[in-house]
């Protein structure tokens, strides 16, 4: 009789987790620990991306003060998240197309969305959304996962149009366990898109923790089922988010497909401003474990090294970030009260009759 075949399953997984290691070019402390992820980036280019995230730490402690003032309206906090998103960002050109979530204004901001109508989003003015037409973004997406659709779309439109562009998206752990998540990755693979979609996986979905979020060991191997290539990146170190990134970047831009990439992070702060207490599902421990693989601290340490660093310097991009955010809240409470009108003007480019009908019967009621 033939001997019946055993299948070791336990083996099949352990199998998997060999595959998905993490990209680390930097340890806690700013040493090289893998030299072939540092970048070839100038001395101006690594002090630029030092000077992204500094101002991202400043944009976010300066928007929880301006919310807690009531000059804000929601906020998402960033801090911790600075490599996945700056570091990440500074690997794509202007003429790629950003679909950020609602965590991802930074980069938003730096793709090129003026800051005062980033304030105007946050209050839930509708010249928040009003963009220039050469701007290749859109607006961050608050339902979760979403944007991994549209980015499909949009990767396919490029990928049409014989463009040498991609499309990049943000969503977080919990995101990945959207039916979006898939269906995009799944589309964007059987087409070849252009398209570099992120993970940034923070540990948390609001409350529930990663662990409670799927049982795959890492997020990058969710990419195996859609035939795409998937990585895990540190994302608190920014040489190693840098450089995957431009790899990813290169890849789908000469037509070969989307690349999954999962940032491992951490956000320090609450969920959003709006209520969520962090003490309630995370503990100290956890919190001063991340705060000890600070992206800025290990980031600070390699260019001081380098003697591209200093105190004082970081003390300029400080205030100067701080200038900035002073001059765009000044400019935000200059522009006037939204209108219902205006909210129905930038729903359409060509007006149907009904939405005329009602634009016109507004500002009758507005200009009285
Ligand atoms: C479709 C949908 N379901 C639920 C929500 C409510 N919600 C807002 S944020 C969030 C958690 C998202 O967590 P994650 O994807 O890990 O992103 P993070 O906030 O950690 O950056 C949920 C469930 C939503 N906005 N959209
Ligand atoms: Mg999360």
């Amino acid at each position: 009789m033939a001997k019946k075949k055993t299948i070791d399953f336990q083996a099949l997984l352990d199998k998997v987790d060999t595959l998905f290691p993490t990209y680390q070019a930097l340890d806690q402390d700013g040493n090289v620990v893998d030299e072939s992820l540092v970048p070839d980036l100038s001395d101006e280019q690594l002090v630029e991306l030092m000077t992204r995230m500094v101002w991202s730490r400043v944009l976010d402690q300066r928007s929880t003060a301006l919310n807690r003032q009531g000059r804000l309206g929601f906020f998402a906090p960033t801090a911790g998240q600075e490599a996945s998103q700056l570091a990440s960002h500074f690997a794509f050109e202007k003429e790629d197309v950003l679909l950020p979530g609602y965590r991802d204004v930074p980069q938003l901001i730096k793709h090129g969305l003026p800051l005062y109508q980033a304030f105007l989003w946050s209050r839930g003015h509708v010249v928040g959304n009003e963009y220039e037409e050469d701007f290749k973004a859109l607006p961050p997406q608050i339902i979760i996962g979403a944007q991994f659709v549209q980015a499909a779309g949009v990767a396919l439109g490029l990928k049409k149009r014989g463009k040498k562009n991609v499309v990049f998206t943000y969503t977080g752990d919990g995101g990945s366990s959207q039916g979006d998540f898939y269906e995009a990755i799944n589309f964007a693979g059987a087409y070849k898109a252009n398209g570099v979609f992120y993970v940034q996986n923070n540990g948390f979905a609001i409350s529930t923790p990663r662990d409670k979020q799927t049982a795959a060991t890492t997020i990058a191997q969710k990419a195996v089922a859609a035939g795409i290539p998937g990585i895990q990146v540190d994302g608190m170190d920014p040489l190693a988010v840098y450089t995957v990134s431009k790899l990813a970047r290169e890849w789908a831009a000469n037509g070969n497909g989307p690349v999954l990439i999962e940032t491992v992070t951490y956000r320090y702060g609450a969920h959003t401003l709006s209520g969520d207490d962090p003490t309630r599902y995370r503990s100290k421990d956890l919190d001063d474990e991340w705060q000890k693989k600070d992206p800025l601290i290990r980031f600070r340490n390699y260019l001081e090294d380098k003697g591209l660093w200093s105190e004082q310097k970081e003390e300029e991009v400080m205030e100067n970030a701080k200038q900035e955010i002073k001059d765009a809240i000044a400019e935000a409470d200059k522009v006037p009260k939204q209108k219902v009108s205006g909210f129905l003007k930038n729903m359409f480019e060509k007006q149907p009759q009904n939405i005329q009908e009602q634009i016109k019967f507004y500002e009758a009621k507005e200009s009285k």
